[in-house]
């Protein structure tokens, strides 16, 4: 399954590093793309939805699912 975010607030390459790993930290995450450009995320694997939402916003980005 696939789970895509709008991720707000990244301006350069190393927030999209940082969105990045806060979304493969969560379980069940296989991968994670962050397209910076886009400002959005699409993430494989079978994790809960809201758990990865809560990670990009820990990191102190701004996330919402995108249906
Ligand atoms: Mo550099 Mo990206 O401070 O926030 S990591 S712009």
């Amino acid at each position: 399954m696939t789970t895509e975010l709008i991720v707000s607030g990244m301006t350069c390459g190393h927030c999209q590093t940082a969105v990045t790993k806060a979304l493969q930290s969560v379980p069940g995450v296989e991968d994670a793309a962050v397209n910076l450009a886009e400002g959005t995320a699409q993430v494989r694997g079978p994790a809960d939805p809201q758990a990865l939402v809560a990670a990009v916003r820990d990191e102190g980005y701004g996330a919402q699912l995108r249906q």
